[in-house]
């Protein structure tokens, strides 16, 4: 074997050259994959490159990891059920500064290393925003030197990959652990027992659980590096093993095969991520997950700083737990009980800690998304927890009366247990009663927040309250996603701006500069060059690279309105058939997102959006002035490709339904111009970037609820406006279901266009002939581009986190 190596190869040397990472992927290849280099195919050399990069960072890893210990700083704990990491070779090749030097060794390998990348899967344990904005924040924390753990579940099935058939969405599972992961190290040591069910009984003086089910969390590490800092973080995500395994001994010969079924049941609880992002299904198994995650993290945290410090007398000073929207809330009377059952502390006290040690993020103000659990199902399988909860309401609502005479209202409104559909736990409420701080994601958002739904835990906590705008991350969203405008930008103002991103900020100096101008433009166009290839390649559809490409990609929500994209689409048809000579600048319309499986109107929405492409991309009159593509199975790494390649980001939610968006920033980064309203972060993006480089339409938050409170009536926005009705109409009589007229007959707007998409089509469809306006004139496009992209230092996520280290968690970035 050793033909394959050269003489002086020594597998720890530095991969400081080509050579090096030459031999080093040669060997991976024989003494890991067990594999002849001769025979190898793509996945097999990606896979060689995983455990080369993988070797560059362990050793930095175990080093953070000693260091932290050492120094006894505060850590942060990050419990999300989400995280949607994306591909991590790339990423990792990025963070330890040898991407290129990878990419000769491919070269010389005679492969191609873009290639090579591309045979990453991408694991998609996530719904969407959130999940994503859990991984920039891990990468933040890596970047900026702040000992933390990210806590999530192992889902065996990640979120379901997307097929259209006949232009419908069709679901199928995710089975990325099949293709087995580099990245994870198994920690048979790090396992938990959770227990579910039984019941709670009294023995002098203390509570004792006895449960009736138990099983065991199984830790895996993945590590997080920081970017170019040597410095490297932990995702740790448990997965569910059947407790048996502790005590298989104990079941006689003939219990042996209950044992095995026993423990494919309890192996179900993270087979699965819940396909939905905006509705609370109350489902049992999801409670179990979601308690799953609390209890292992949890416990793990408290093994950990005992282990630091032989004492939990001190944990609030050193432990910060981050819930990541309402989903991990019962990590507070999981916190509860282990302080009082196992380690003796009063409720007084355990309660005051707990109140030091969490803090939780708000992501939606939807009803419909706030979770509460049923008395009933939290009794019988977390009997002792919803007996603290019990507490947790009696000690909060003492409060309130105190503070609040005579406003018995107030306490039943603020009351942890809802008591007019059933009795239901809010656990939103739990989630704020249990924090010292509440953030949104966007000032919109966080103002609406205490209006709305937390208004009168305003009153009482006004102190709780705060704002963290979200944030991207530079580094996979620009330095990875865009190399040619990194280098570009490289050029001009050097490569501080990955760790410092408010440095673009210098590029305003060449707003106006023509040679930058153009350069930024060729860049742009080769971006949409690629994605053109990509489509041809998977869809078969062409499309024109010099045509504006406009952009929607999100999860499918009618909330956030992609059939008034379509409305749009639609006019326009129709304006291009009436006047076909007219200068019509010619379009490109991006659609990616996936619907909630039993979301019906959101999987009719897809269904309409590809039959409007079939029906204008195959109408020869329009001679390519639009093309619609509807890209299946959006994701983490179609993001990647789509992004830098957009020239127009689609922002278009009703106002003050989108808590923030992260995608309209990733856009404006990228060279995109916005369309939207005034909703989430756009708002804020709008007044840094200024309002000639973006363009705003729509009714405003007030505007929206003032239309509400006099009764909405979308009719009459119908017959008021007749290019609009002729758009309604096309679609009721079937112009684009020519097999099945009635197809759409209910869609717009028989029920009763709650998300107001046709109170705000005029103004949309008037700014868009705007946008069209500005693109004519490509020396003024560029200079909004270069605005957008020059601005957008806020919104790293380097900023968000470095706000939630000094106003929430109080660490010290170093
Ligand atoms: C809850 C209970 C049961 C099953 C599923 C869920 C669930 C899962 C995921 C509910 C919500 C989500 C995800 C929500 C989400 O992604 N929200 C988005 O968060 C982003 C980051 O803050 C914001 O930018 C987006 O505006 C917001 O929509």
């Amino acid at each position: 074997m050793s033909t394959f190596l050269s003489k002086e190869f020594n597998y720890r040397q530095p991969l400081a050259s080509v050579e090096a990472i030459k031999n080093a992927l040669v060997y991976k290849m024989i003494f890991m994959l067990g594999c002849d280099p001769r025979e190898a195919r793509p996945q097999n050399w990606m896979s060689a490159a995983q455990y080369v990069v993988r070797d560059l960072l362990a050793e930095n890893w175990l080093q953070t990891r000693r260091e932290q210990f050492d120094e006894k700083q505060r850590f942060v704990y990050y419990l999300s059920m989400e995280y949607l990491m994306g591909r991590t070779l790339s990423n990792a090749l990025i963070a330890s500064q040898v991407y290129d030097l990878m990419r000769e060794a491919f070269a010389g390998l005679d492969l191609d290393f873009d290639q090579i990348i591309t045979e990453e899967l991408d694991p998609g344990l996530g719904n969407g925003g959130l999940g994503r904005l859990a991984a920039c924040f891990l990468d933040s924390l890596a970047t900026l030197k702040i000992p933390a753990v990210g806590y999530g579940i192992r889902y065996e099935y990640g979120m379901f990959r997307q097929e259209i058939v006949d232009g419908q969405q069709v679901e199928q599972p995710d089975t990325w652990l099949e293709q087995g992961t580099p990245w994870d190290f198994v920690r048979p040591s790090k396992r938990y027992r959770i227990r579910f069910g039984g019941h709670v009984i009294e023995e002098g003086g203390q509570k004792k659980w006895r449960e009736a089910e138990e099983i065991v969390a199984l830790g895996y590490d993945e590590i997080i590096p920081g970017y170019d800092n040597g410095y490297a973080n932990t995702l740790r995500l448990w997965s569910t093993h059947a407790s048996d395994i502790f005590n298989l001994a104990s079941f006689n010969k003939g219990d042996y095969f209950a044992a095995i079924e026993k423990q494919n049941s309890s192996e179900n609880l993270s087979r699965v991520l819940y396909p939905d992002d905006s509705t609370a299904i109350g489902r049992e198994l999801r409670l179990k997950q979601e308690y799953f995650l609390c209890s292992a993290s949890l416990q793990d945290i408290l093994v950990r700083h005992l282990a630091s410090y032989k004492t939990l007398d001190n944990l609030a000073d050193k432990v910060a737990i981050h819930l990541n929207d309402t989903h991990p809330a019962l990590a507070i009377p999981e916190l509860l009980r282990l302080l009082i059952d196992e380690h003796g502390y009063a409720f007084k006290d355990a309660w005051s800690m707990a109140q030091a040690i969490f803090s939780y993020t708000n992501h939606t103000l939807m009803g419909e998304a706030l979770e509460t659990w049923p008395v009933d199902m939290l009794g019988y399988l977390l009997p002792r927890h919803l007996n603290l909860i019990f507490k947790m309401n009696k000690a909060f609502l003492e409060e309130v009366r105190q503070k609040f005479p005579d406003d018995e209202d107030l306490v039943r409104r603020v009351s942890l247990i809802e008591e007019h559909n059933g009795r239901n736990v809010r656990m939103a409420w739990v989630a704020v009663v249990g924090s010292h701080k509440i953030n949104g994601v966007a000032k919109i958002h966080s103002q609406l927040m205490v209006q709305s739904i937390f208004a009168d835990f305003a009153r009482i906590f006004p102190e709780r309250f705060t704002n963290v705008t979200n944030g991207v991350t530079p580094r996979r969203w620009m330095a990875l996603a865009n190399r040619g405008l990194s280098a570009l930008i490289d050029e001009k103002i050097g490569r501080g701006w990955r760790k410092n991103l408010a440095e673009l900020n210098a590029l305003m100096q060449w707003q106006h500069d023509e040679a930058f101008q153009q350069a930024l433009a060729e860049i742009k166009l080769e971006n949409k060059r690629e994605l053109a290839a990509y489509i041809e390649q998977s869809l078969g559809i062409t499309v024109n690279p010099e045509a504006l490409f406009d952009v929607q990609i999100k999860r499918i929500h009618e909330y956030k309105r992609q059939t008034m994209n379509v409305l749009h689409i639609i006019y326009r048809y129709q304006q291009i058939l009436k006047d076909p000579e007219a200068d019509w600048q010619p379009r490109v319309f991006l659609i990616a997102g996936k619907a909630a499986s039993a979301y019906h109107t959101a999987k009719e929405t897809i269904h309409l959006i590809n039959d409007v492409a079939e029906v204008i991309n195959n109408d020869l009159r329009i001679r390519d002035l639009i093309k619609v593509v509807f890209l299946p199975n959006y994701s983490v790494s179609l993001a990647q490709l789509i992004i830098p390649a957009a020239d127009l980001s689609e922002q278009i939610s009703l106002a003050g339904t989108e808590a923030s968006g992260t995608s309209n920033m990733k856009f404006a980064l990228n060279g995109a111009l916005t369309i939207g309203t005034l909703d989430g972060a756009t708002v804020e993006m709008r007044e840094v970037i200024g309002d000639e480089h973006l363009f705003i339409f729509g009714h405003t938050v007030e505007e929206v609820s003032a239309i509400r409170e006099q009764g909405y009536f979308p009719l009459d926005y119908l017959e008021r406006d007749s290019e609009l009705r002729e758009v309604v109409k096309s679609i009721n009589k079937g112009t684009f279901s020519p097999k099945e007229p009635g197809r759409y007959g209910h869609l717009i707007p028989a029920q009763g266009d709650y998300y107001q998409a046709l109170a705000d089509f005029r103004s949309y469809v008037d700014t868009q002939a705007l946008v069209d306006q500005h693109y004519r004139d490509q020396s003024a496009w560029r200079a909004s581009m270069v605005a957008n992209i020059a601005q957008m230092g806020y919104f790293s996520s380097d900023r968000s986190i470095r706000d939630y280290a000094d106003d929430i968690w109080h660490v010290t970035p170093q």
